[in-house]
């Protein structure tokens, strides 16, 4: 072997380490929570939730924004500390909430129930 071709090797090396070691350090870093946007009331004015369903995972965070015919509000039977009940009034007005177990929570909104007003967060782990 001369020294050129040695020289080659040793660079393909140090590259191949370098791959190495980068691609360990973006695997040990965890993903990023996210944030998923749900407009309430659809852009025509339906009372929807939308999406209607929406799939996250766990550490990431839903944000509900008053979009059309509110007042609106969100409603987890049995997880209040998800659960925003107090109405959101305003235009634009934002609820959020973080979601740090995984399984499917269904909600609704209190006033539109009877109209259908209701989705589903489904957190995967
Ligand atoms: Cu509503």
């Amino acid at each position: 072997m001369n020294i050129s071709s040695f020289a080659k090797k040793v660079n393909l090396l140090l590259v191949s380490f370098a791959f190495i070691v980068g691609s360990f350090f973006l695997s040990a870093n965890p993903a990023a929570a996210d944030t998923v946007t749900v407009k309430m009331g659809s852009d025509g004015g339906q009372l929807v939730f939308e999406p209607k369903v929406v799939t996250i995972k766990v550490g990431d965070t839903v944000k509900w924004v008053n979009n059309k015919a509110f007042p609106h509000n969100i409603v987890f039977d049995g997880h209040e500390e998800l659960s925003h009940k107090k109405l959101a009034q305003k235009p634009k007005a934002e609820l959020e909430s973080t979601f740090n177990e995984a399984g499917e929570f269904a909600y609704y909104c209190s006033p539109h129930r009877g109209a259908g007003m209701a989705g589903k967060i489904i957190v995967a782990s």
